[in-house]
Order: C-alpha cells, then sequence, then structure tokens
C-alpha cells in the first residue's frame, strides 16, 4: 500500500476531509477507498498500472478514488472540472486510460465516451470487497498531470509513488506540517499546487483538508471567520482577488476578519510570481508575510522562502530538504552565484518521463540528469530570485502555465484566420493575460470578436482565452522572417 494511505491508519478517528458540508474521518476514507478498489480490480489481483481518468468536482470523491485507483495499482489521471470536451478528450485518449468516472453532472459531458472500448463508471456503483489488495512498491507509477510546453500537445507528467512520496516529506518537514493543521483547498486537482502541496501534505500529515468546489472571495472569508482553518495555500491571483474583496468590506467586518488570520500558522504563494505589492498589502490585512516558494509539474517543489527565518519579497528562497539546484548556463555548466541561468533540479521528487514521449523526457533532462526547468534566475545573497522564462511562449495567467503554440493552433483552425500570433502581457491581477494578433484570410472580411469568442469556448478553456486582440496585416518578424513575440507585446502594451 502506498505509504500516504498506510500512514492514515494511525489517524482513523481524525477528520481526514470536509467537504459539501460533511466531515469524513480517515477510516471513512479507507474504507472508501478500498470500495472503489475492488470495483476496479473486479476480482483481478492488480490493476498493473492501468489509467483510470476521473472526473469530479474538488472534495471528499475526487480523494477517495484518487486513493482507490492507488489501493488498486493504477495510475491517476484527474481531468480538469473546466475543460472543454476537446482538452478532455485529448487526456482520456493519450493516457489509453481503461477505465473512466464521472459524478453524475459530468455524464452528459462524457456521454461520447460511453461507445468507447473504455469502462464507463458511475460514482454510485462502488462496491464492497473483502480480497487482499495488491502490494504497490514505491517505484511503480501512481499519476499523470498535463503540462504545456513549447513543442507539440500538452505532455502527460508521469510520477511514481516514490516521487509523490519525495514531495510531500520535503513540503511536511520545511513546513512544520503536524496533524492539528486544518487547510482550505480552493485550487483545481489536476495540478501540483492543489493536489501534493495542500491535499497530500494536510493527509500525510493527519490534519485536515476542507474543500470548497471553487474559488469564490466571500466564500473563502466565510470559512476562515469559522476559526477552524490555520492554513493557506494559493496563487498570486488568488491572493490579488482576496484584497479586493477585503477593501470592499465594512470596517468592522475587516477588523474581525485581519483578527482571524494573524491566528493563522502559515500562509503560502506560488505558482507564479508574487508581486511585492500583493505581499505587502497581505502583510497589513493579516499580518503575515506570505512565504513564497517555487515548483514545477515535472518536480513537485524545489526552491522555498523559509518556515522560520527571512522571508525576503521578490525571492523564490533556498533549495528544500531533498532537493539539489543549481544554476547553469546554456552548455549546462554550473554557473556562481549572482550570475544568471537555467534553474536545474535533481532529487527524488522529479518526475519519472513524459508519457510516451521518450524524446521530450530526454530533451528536459541534462546529459548528468539534471531537470531542465526552463526558468531564469540567479543566487542574490544566497536567495534565489526569477528573473524569466528561456521561452516566451509559456505564458502563467493565474497560476495555470500554458502555452501561446496550443492557442495559435486553434485559432489557425478558423476559416477567417490566416495566421496569427499570440503573446501573455503582464497584468496586475493575472501575472499575465493573453492577448492575440490575427491577421485575417481575407481582409475585406470582418471578423466579429464577439463570434470568434463563441467559437473559441468549446475548444479552449476559459483560462486559456485571449483577452485582447489586435488585427493585423503581418506580424512583426526579424529579418529572416521569424515572428518577434517581444515586438508584438510591445505592440499590446
Ligand atoms: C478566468 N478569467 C480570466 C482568466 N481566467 N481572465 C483573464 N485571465 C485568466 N487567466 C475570467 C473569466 O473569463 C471570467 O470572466 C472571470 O475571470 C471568472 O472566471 P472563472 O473561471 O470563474 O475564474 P476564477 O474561478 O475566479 O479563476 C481564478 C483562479 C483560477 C485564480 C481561481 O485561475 C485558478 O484556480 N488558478 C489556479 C491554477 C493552479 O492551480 N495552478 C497551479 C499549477 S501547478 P467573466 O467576464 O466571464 O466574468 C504549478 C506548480 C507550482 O504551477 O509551483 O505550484
Ligand atoms: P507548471 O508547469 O504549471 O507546474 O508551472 C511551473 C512554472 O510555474 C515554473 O516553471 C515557473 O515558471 C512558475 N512558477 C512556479 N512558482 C513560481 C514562483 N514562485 N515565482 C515565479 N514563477 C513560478
Amino acid at each position: 500500500m502506498p505509504a500516504l494511505i498506510d500512514r492514515a491508519r494511525q489517524h482513523s478517528e481524525r477528520i481526514a476531509i470536509r467537504s459539501g458540508g460533511k466531515a469524513y474521518t480517515y477510516q471513512t476514507l479507507l474504507q472508501d477507498a478500498a470500495q472503489v478498489a475492488y470495483t476496479l480490480l473486479e476480482g483481478k489481483p492488480d490493476l498493473e498500472e492501468a489509467r483510470v481518468a476521473f472526473l469530479v468536482e474538488p472534495g471528499y470523491d475526487y480523494v477517495r478514488l484518487q486513493w482507490g485507483i492507488w489501493l488498486a495499482g493504477g495510475i491517476a489521471v484527474p481531468l480538469c472540472t473546466r475543460h472543454p470536451l476537446p482538452s478532455i478528450r485529448y487526456v482520456i485518449e493519450d493516457t489509453q486510460a481503461s477505465t473512466l468516472i464521472c459524478s453524475p453532472e459530468f455524464e452528459d459531458l462524457l456521454a461520447p465516451f460511453r461507445e468507447a472500448a473504455l469502462w464507463f463508471l458511475r460514482l454510485s456503483e462502488m462496491e464492497a470487497g473483502e480480497s487482499a489488495l495488491p502490494a504497490i512498491s514505491p517505484e511503480r507509477r501512481a499519476m499523470i498531470l498535463y503540462t504545456s510546453g513549447t513543442t507539440g500537445s500538452p505532455k502527460g507528467v508521469v510520477t511514481t509513488h516514490q516521487n509523490l512520496e519525495a514531495q510531500v516529506q520535503s513540503l511536511v518537514s520545511s513546513w512544520a506540517w503536524s496533524r492539528e493543521d486544518h487547510i482550505l483547498n480552493i485550487l483545481p486537482l489536476h495540478h501540483v499546487h492543489g493536489i501534493i502541496n495542500i491535499l497530500s501534505c494536510a493527509l500525510w500529515s493527519g490534519a485536515c483538508c476542507e474543500f470548497l468546489p471553487r474559488f469564490e472571495a466571500e466564500a473563502v472569508f466565510e470559512r476562515f471567520l469559522e476559526g477552524r482553518i490555520n492554513l493557506f495555500m494559493a496563487v498570486p491571483t488568488i491572493y490579488y482577488k482576496l484584497i479586493a474583496h477585503y477593501e470592499k468590506m465594512p470596517p468592522e467586518q475587516r477588523a474581525s476578519l485581519s483578527a482571524v488570520l494573524r491566528k493563522f500558522r502559515l500562509m503560502v504563494s506560488g505558482s507564479a510570481a508574487l508581486p511585492i505589492s500583493v505581499l505587502e498589502q497581505w502583510r497589513e490585512i493579516s499580518g503575515h508575510t506570505l512565504l513564497e516558494r517555487y515548483g514545477m509539474t515535472e518536480m513537485g517543489m524545489a526552491i522555498s522562502n523559509p518556515y522560520v527565518g527571512e522571508r525576503r519579497p521578490g525571492h523564490i528562497g533556498k533549495p528544500l530538504a531533498g532537493v539539489q539546484v543549481r544554476i547553469a548556463d546554456e552548455n549546462n555548466q554550473p554557473l556562481q552565484d549572482g550570475q544568471s541561468g537555467e534553474i536545474q533540479v535533481k532529487g527524488p521528487n522529479v518526475f519519472q518521463e513524459y508519457w510516451q514521449k521518450p524524446e521530450a523526457t530526454q530533451a528536459t533532462f541534462t546529459p548528468d540528469g539534471w531537470l531542465k526547468t526552463g526558468d531564469i534566475a540567479l543566487v542574490d545573497q544566497g536567495y534565489y530570485r526569477i528573473l524569466g522564462r528561456n521561452s516566451v511562449d509559456i505564458i502563467k495567467s493565474g497560476g495555470y502555465k500554458i502555452s501561446a503554440l496550443e492557442i495559435e493552433e486553434v485559432l489557425r483552425t478558423h476559416p477567417q484566420i490566416k495566421d496569427c500570433g499570440v503573446v501573455g502581457i503582464p497584468d496586475a491581477e493575472w501575472g499575465e493575460i493573453i492577448a492575440a494578433s490575427l491577421i485575417l484570410a481575407d481582409p475585406e472580411k470582418s471578423l466579429s470578436l464577439d463570434e470568434l469568442r463563441l467559437w473559441l469556448k468549446n475548444k479552449l478553456p476559459a483560462y486559456q482565452m485571449p483577452r485582447k486582440y489586435l488585427i493585423q496585416e503581418d506580424l512583426p518578424r526579424n529579418v529572416m522572417g521569424k515572428v518577434t513575440k517581444k515586438a508584438l507585446v510591445e505592440l499590446f502594451s
């Protein structure tokens, strides 16, 4: 049994999950996850790393499915509840999922798969069983999460149970998690921030993870005011939105909220650069200097400001326990402190492979096994500071990593669009927002942007939608004819 699940037996009577107005103990979670496992196994001894894709809102059902898949020896493939059908189809087909599980609200969306040769399971169909569950060794593959890159389609990041345990253990010790902790989880559960840093660290520690199915500032503050929650982790956009909501509240409500926030043990920001202005405003409101940390789907967390000690604004901190980090030049040679280069990472936390993409896997590691993150940084008086990325085609918006090239590909399939260029432009709330420059197939015919938005709606998730458009005769190009994205960013700015 994976160590994360085995440990739950030490906390059986404690509350593991609060969701949908109910509280579930570790004991209940273990029993319900075993039911999922028996149902999936159908009497077989082991799922042998079959991919099980599942689509449920963040909450208790998500956790029991994830644990059930692991107990049965499967690979968990969480699907994004906000994705349109083409993105969901891509993941199901790319992983060659053998089973698809969903809650009732997603049955219509997933109806096209009912005919496919995969097993379509409803949440209500879980059965009890008694036979022994398979032994799962730590090297076995546990999870596939999808991430966008600078080439090709999204890639499935495969992590083993060992990788996940290393990612969790490093955070649990660095941030002093304990069974007394109670965290609110408002992040999507198809990315490491919500899955590892919040959910799995809580369950590893015997703590309680409380869910809201989606982020809403008012609902978050209501939960805070109940007084149980003592830990919070989110992307900078969420802190920005919380600050905006706080500023609209009447003074007496602000005072009681600030008083509650001051009692929190820890508040963390990550997944994108935390603007110093947000850090300072949140400090005014809550009394906390947000702990900023740095991570990536392929490795979990690698660098963090200290739990005890100076949290330096504008910096991501120092390497976490058990994680090796270096700054390297274009030839993968390590650089001195103060010199800027790529962040490269090694350690048991680093993922195993991109699902069935050996060339992409090889390209993301140096010949001596360092993960090339693509993030450019330098070490400044012992603290890492991010300077940018080595590709303009990667955009971070609301904490989501987005490939400009994938959006361009979709736009080019529109009959009225001959060519296009997509860029991220700086934005205080979202980090970056997506902007698209369009070259029309027939300049005589106009293109309605409202119609374009409607057309895109079934093709791209909301967070990948361009927010600004420019119609041009041609894109800015260099002497070689290559589109210069930096010039495009300036046009929008
Ligand atoms: C949504 N909207 C956007 C947008 N996303 N506008 C600009 N840019 C974006 N990226 C608009 C919608 O169109 C809508 O507009 C309005 O905002 C509300 O939409 P929503 O979908 O309801 O948004 P909301 O739920 O408020 O989403 C905001 C958010 C979300 C911050 C909660 O983006 C989020 O959950 N981000 C976290 C992603 C995450 O977990 N990343 C971690 C990756 S792991 P209108 O006009 O219709 O109202 C990783 C490693 C690491 O990075 O280090 O952690
Ligand atoms: P993802 O691929 O979605 O896991 O996103 C990983 C990327 O998020 C990293 O490669 C960084 O570019 C970015 N990131 C994560 N944390 C931070 C941070 N604290 N500051 C700046 N960028 C960050």
